[in-house]
């Protein structure tokens, strides 16, 4: 009985772990709209090679733009905040995008954002919680 008890505590903790990192994912699925992202929030494992697949439902040309740690485009992306782009992806409206990069190594919250022209004050912007790899 009590064996048995061991046991399936020893499962229970297999699972757990086997749910990653409080829900971090290897796979990003993204819709573009004008203007949102949908989701909105992803967590990712750190330094973890992550697939991204997004489609541009949208009119208009859109970004996935990872910002790096600490920084922000603030409300209008523009040539001083070329450096701080972590990792970009840009869609042509109905074009989509099977692509994978590396999750960055240090864990946080990055910004993400849209960087064509007015679309982070419409509201195109989105957060990637990056947690340590298991
Ligand atoms: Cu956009």
């Amino acid at each position: 009985m009590k064996r048995k008890f061991i046991i399936m505590a020893v499962i229970s903790l297999m699972l757990v772990s086997c749910g990653g990192a409080g829900g971090a994912s290897t796979t990003i699925d993204v819709t573009m709209t004008d203007f949102q992202f949908q989701p909105s929030q992803f967590t990712v494992p750190a330094g973890q090679e992550i697939t991204f697949n997004s489609s541009n439902n949208g009119a208009v040309v859109h970004n996935f733009v990872i910002m790096k740690l600490g920084t922000s485009a603030g409300d209008f992306f523009d040539e001083e905040d070329i450096p701080n782009v972590y990792w970009e992806v840009e869609l042509q409206p109905g074009g989509s995008t099977d692509t994978t990069f590396t999750a960055p190594t240090e864990p946080g919250e990055y910004d993400v954002i849209c960087r064509t022209e007015g679309h982070i004050v419409s509201g195109m912007t989105a957060k990637l919680t990056v947690v340590p790899a298991e």
